[in-house]
């Protein structure tokens, strides 16, 4: 395959963060022990990752405008272009030392989905994907799996965390629903790999919510491309406004959609079920 110029520039700017996020990688292990803990010290990882993108970035595609985990909004004279940068998606699992994580960063342009690109450095996978170019694995053309039953399918999830329990019934009802249909249910703790694992594949569908324009903005430019369906939670097309992801093949994809809308009309019903005893 021939990288555009576009994607030589994103290429190289996750390929420098991923060197230092590889570093660090192998340092958490050891930080397990010390004063400040190992906290401070992913934040720290996060920070300086996200500061060689930006400075890559901008220097390449001088006023674009950034969306960013760490540093917020910096708005650009480039009204036209947005990037969506998550220096380190699976903070929660590089910080225990599980090697699920990457660098994630996607480029809107007038409003659409452009480019997408997520590295993981722990395993040297680098997923990227152009509209209308197709998506690729290090080279190796990305399709979604065939599989139409969810029996034998491997679907992912996020599960709020602590931190969210706001979220935690809906999700649990959720889950139990898809749990009585899908083969076999992940947690992986990385929107972004979770995206790309569908686009290659791998998985077979994927939802969640409570996530962010740079948790999913390049996958799911990945997704597309890799010939797959991605929505909300809810089969709309407002991921990116309100934060949900469900995702798969057509068929997986639909069936899912599905799963999650019973489950929270049963979630509605139940109230009304209690009043009537
Ligand atoms: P993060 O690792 O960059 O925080 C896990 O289900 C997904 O949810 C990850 O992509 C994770 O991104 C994202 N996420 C967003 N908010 C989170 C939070 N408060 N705690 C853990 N994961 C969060
Ligand atoms: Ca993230």
């Amino acid at each position: 395959m021939i990288r555009s110029a576009l994607m030589n520039v994103m290429t190289a700017a996750a390929l420098k963060a991923g060197r230092g996020l590889k570093r660090d990688f192998g340092e958490v292990e050891n930080l397990q022990v010390s004063v400040k803990g190992p906290g401070d010290f992913v934040s720290a990882a996060d920070k300086r990752a996200e500061k060689t993108v930006f400075e890559e970035l901008s220097r390449a595609r001088p006023g674009y405008g950034f969306l960013m985990e760490e540093g917020g909004r910096v708005e650009g004279s480039d009204k036209s272009h947005t990037w969506h940068i998550d220096p380190l998606d699976g903070t929660t699992n590089f910080l225990h030392g599980l090697p699920i994580f990457a660098i994630s960063i996607g480029l809107e342009r007038e409003g659409q989905l452009v480019a997408g690109l997520v590295y993981n450095p722990a395993t040297d996978d680098l997923y990227i994907a152009e509209r209308g170019q197709g998506a690729y694995l290090n080279n190796t053309r990305l399709r979604v799996a065939a599989r139409r039953d969810l029996a034998d399918a491997l679907i992912t999830c996020g599960i709020p965390p602590l931190n969210r329990a706001a979220g935690h019934a809906r999700f649990q009802s959720e889950l139990a629903n898809v749990m009585r249909h899908a083969g076999n249910v992940r947690r992986l703790g990385s929107a972004a790999l979770d995206m790309c694992f569908v686009a290659a594949g791998r998985c077979d569908g994927y939802w969640e919510r409570g996530i962010q324009t740079w948790d999913m903005a390049a996958g799911i430019v990945l997704l597309r491309e890799a010939g797959g369906f991605v929505t909300d939670a809810d089969g709309g097309g407002e991921m990116m406004a309100n934060g949900t992801i469900c995702c798969g093949n057509e068929s997986i994809h639909r069936r899912l959609l599905d799963l999650l809308r019973e489950a929270d009309m049963g979630r509605r019903a139940a109230p009304l079920k209690a009043a009537q005893l």
